[in-house]
């Protein structure tokens, strides 16, 4: 349980009484709840296990119902009231809050006035324009609502990376517990860390499979049993499916390599094996009715001539040849990085101050951060003024020089995230951007223009000698916004041309560039940066790991990286 996890069950609490329409007061003090949660740089667990009710509720914003709450959700995965909360209305009605643009507001007036339980209810509603006469709706609302739902559909099914991992290393996490499990570890497209997944797989080495089964059919927060056996069993935990499978000892590393896939990953390797006189299927690895392997993932790669690839590039992506030649990258790590160079503060959106965001980067041993707050034309984020940054310059110089007094050699680089306007002009002049240690340029309007006036955008914008950086370069927001039209093989050619490095943006629903499109920067000789965007210190720490995941499936290496080099290096 981390942090977002707890938020994310408040978050759904308040969901819920909006939409039946409980008093206000209640549903805002969840919202706070949440929204401290979110910004909170210590760990709710870890001070919740030392001191229980009592020490929560020393956190402001925090008092006593949602103190308990969480010693409950530490405890137990998941507290009573959400429960019961969640029994109280429809599953597919709450379904809907999936869908983008629909909020909990708009959901309680669809509800009350229309009936509305279902998808599919909202979209007939919609397309039979019964919402264009709802207060507070209208045409555009619902011409967006029924683009919501097509954009839904194609999401459908699959969840985020970031919600799936932490139930499976939960899950995981209590099967270790017992005894008889010798051996676990999940499997399938989210050991291959793919942006969304469609389930959670488990594999697990045990002699006594029965006994595995039924505790993994009862944990904490199962909805559904779908299939029970003593090789395979399906459940539904908090609206994922997750499939387990046990196998003995002699085939983890045959039944690990199979269930990873990907499947046409796995093609490829069964082919080299028929090649090569042999059979290779989860079991294990065989030469006519001889086994001579399976008990590590290691013996599949090598009866085929292969070196050992790693579950990222397991994709027929390539990574079976580069196998063959011995050219396997050697894949960047978290460890490898030495700074975040796209974080927010209290100067723009972000909850925390520049202090508090250095500390947090030195907790992760990093070496600096770049504190990149936005430029004004992105009226919701509190977009700096000039005046403002000369302001938090001040604010910088004094961080810097205390910990030059300290010793530590920790730097924060003055940074901005500017908005690469519709004109093509940037939101600051060049006499201001010239002044900051790094430009971070970024596009957050107008995404519909097309693909040659974007392309000619972005690269306006890298031509500029002041601009480094281009943050989450095609904008997408996965399962809510398309990426926008953009000629990417033109902005790697002119990021090359120009030296500007492209972001990737290690916030989960964005992961952007994504994975091709940093192989593709890596052939071209573009540099990236993998930064969080994080606007509180949490965040800083919990959603790199998924920005470094996509690097991986992208084949990026360290020096292909440019937050692996020293901060003078950056600068350079
Ligand atoms: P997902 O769950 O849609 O995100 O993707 P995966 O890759 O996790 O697929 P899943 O859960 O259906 O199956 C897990 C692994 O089992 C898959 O990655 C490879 C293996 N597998 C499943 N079906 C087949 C198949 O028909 N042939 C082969 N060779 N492998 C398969
Ligand atoms: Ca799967
Ligand atoms: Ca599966």
């Amino acid at each position: 349980m981390i942090n977002l996890d707890i938020a994310r069950i408040f978050a759904e609490i308040a969901d819920i009484l909006e939409v039946k329409g409980a008093n206000t007061f209640k549903i805002r003090a969840y919202r706070r709840a949440v929204a401290t949660i979110e910004s909170l740089p210590q760990d709710l667990k870890v001070i919740a296990e030392r001191g229980g009710v009592k020490e929560l509720k020393k956190i402001p914003g925090v008092g006593d119902a949602i103190a308990k709450k969480i010693v409950e959700i530490v405890e137990t995965g998941d507290c009573k009231s959400h429960i019961e909360l969640k029994q109280e209305v429809p599953p597919s009605l709450l379904e809907l809050l999936a869908i983008p643009r629909v909020g909990p507001k708009t959901l309680a007036k669809l509800h009350a006035e229309l009936g509305i339980d279902s998808i599919s209810d909202l979209e007939e509603a919609a397309k039979s324009h019964q919402l264009e006469d709802l207060p507070g709706l209208g045409t555009k609302v619902e011409e967006n609502i029924l683009k919501g739902i097509e954009q839904y559909k194609r999401y459908q099914g699959r969840v985020l990376l970031s919600k799936a991992l932490p139930y499976a290393e939960s899950i995981v996490n209590d099967l270790k517990k017992l005894d008889v499990v010798e051996d676990i570890t999940i499997a399938g497209s989210l050991r291959r860390m793919r942006e969304t997944v469609g389930d959670i797989d488990i594999l697990v080495v045990s002699n006594s499979p029965k006994e595995v089964m039924d505790t993994f059919t009862s944990l904490d927060g199962v909805e559904d049993i779908v299939a029970k056996g003593d090789t395979k069993s399906s459940i539904v935990i908090r609206g994922m499916d997750v499939d387990l499978r046990v196998v003995g000892a002699e085939s983890f590393g045959a039944a690990a390599h199979y269930f990873t896939g990907s499947k046409h990953h796995n093609i490829r390797i069964r082919e080299l094996g028929m090649k090569n006189g042999l059979k290779i299927n989860e079991y294990g690895i065989y030469k006519g009715d001889e086994r001579i392997g399976g008990k590590e993932e290691l013996e599949v790669f090598k009866s085929v001539g292969l070196t050992y690839i790693p579950p990222e590039l397991r994709e027929d992506r390539g990574e079976v040849e580069a196998a063959k030649d011995g050219k396997i990258p050697e894949l960047i790590e978290i460890s490898d990085l030495k700074g975040d160079l796209h974080v927010h503060t209290r100067w723009s959106d972000g909850k925390n101050s520049i202090a508090e965001m250095a500390e947090a980067a030195i907790a992760l041993g990093y070496e600096y951060i770049a504190v990149a707050d936005h430029s004004p034309a992105v009226g919701i984020a509190g977009g700096m003024t000039e005046d403002k940054i000369a302001e938090r310059q001040i604010e910088i110089e004094i961080v810097n020089t205390r910990f030059e007094a300290e010793g530590t050699g920790f730097r924060v680089l003055s940074a901005a995230e500017v908005d690469i306007k519709s004109d093509f002009s940037m939101d600051y002049k060049d006499e201001i951007l010239k002044d900051l240690d790094l430009v971070v340029g970024a596009v957050h309007s107008k995404f519909s223009q097309d693909r040659d006036t974007m392309t000619k955008r972005i690269i306006t914008a890298m031509e500029n000698p002041h601009v480094d950086i281009i943050a989450h370069p095609t904008g997408r927001i996965l399962g809510k916004r398309e990426p926008y039209d953009v000629d990417m093989a033109q902005l790697m050619e002119t990021a090359k041309a120009t030296g500007t490095i492209l972001e990737l943006n290690s916030f989960p629903n964005r992961l952007d560039l994504k994975d091709v499109h940093c192989r593709m920067a890596k052939d071209y000789g573009v540099s990236v940066a993998i930064s969080t965007d994080s606007h509180n210190a949490m965040q800083m720490r919990d959603v790199i790991r998924y920005g470094v995941a996509t690097a991986r499936r992208g084949w990026l290496e360290a020096k292909d990286v440019v937050n692996t080099k020293v901060w003078g290096e950056v600068l350079k």
